[in-house]
C-alpha cells in the first residue's frame, strides 16, 4: 500500500546545496516525487505547520528560520513513505543522528536540521494540504 508524506528541504539544506542529495537519497530509496516547489514561506504558513509547537520555547526561532530564506516542499509517495524519508532523515538531533542519515551526514544542530518529514498519516495529510492545496 502507498502512501504520501510531506518533505521540506529547509533553508539550511537549500543554501548549502543540498536539494540534489536529498532528493537522490529520497529517489535511490525507490520513493517518487509527486510534487515540487521552491518558495520562501510566509510566516502564516510556517505557524500553521508548526502548528503543534506553538506553546514551545523555540517556537519563534523556528519559525523565524524556517521563513527566512526559500525552502523546497516535496511530497513523496511510496510503501511506508512516511517511515522510510524518516529513517532516511535520522534523528531530529543531527549529533544523534546516525552517519548514513541526512541529518547524521550533513548537520550539527537541531535547529539547521536540513530536512522535515511528516510523522504520521494524520500529519502528512494536514501538511500536504497546507503546502499543496489543490493537488491532492
Ligand atoms: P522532527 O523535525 O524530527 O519531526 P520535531 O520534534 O517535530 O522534530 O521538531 C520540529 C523541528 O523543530 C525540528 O526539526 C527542529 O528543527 C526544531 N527543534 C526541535 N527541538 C528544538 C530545540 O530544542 N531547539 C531548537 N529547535 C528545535
Amino acid at each position: 500500500m502507498s502512501e504520501r508524506t510531506l518533505v521540506l528541504i529547509k533553508p539550511d539544506g537549500v543554501k548549502r546545496g543540498l536539494i540534489g542529495d536529498v532528493i537522490a537519497r529520497i529517489e535511490r530509496k525507490g520513493l517518487k516525487v509527486v510534487a515540487m516547489d521552491l518558495r520562501t514561506l510566509d510566516a502564516e504558513t510556517a505557524k500553521a505547520h508548526y502548528a503543534e509547537h506553538t506553546e514551545r520555547p523555540f517556537f519563534g526561532e523556528l519559525v523565524e528560520f524556517i521563513t527566512s530564506a526559500p525552502l523546497v516542499a516535496l511530497v513523496v509517495e511510496g510503501p511506508r513513505a512516511i517511515e522510510a524519508f524518516r529513517q532516511l532523515a535520522g534523528a531530529t538531533d543531527p549529533v544523534k543522528a546516525n552517519t548514513g542519515t541526512i541529518r547524521g551526514d550533513h548537520a550539527l544542530e537541531i535547529g539547521e536540521n536540513v530536512v522535515h518529514g511528516s510523522d504520521s498519516p494524520e500529519s502528512a495529510a494536514r501538511e500536504i494540504k497546507i503546502f499543496f492545496p489543490d493537488r491532492f
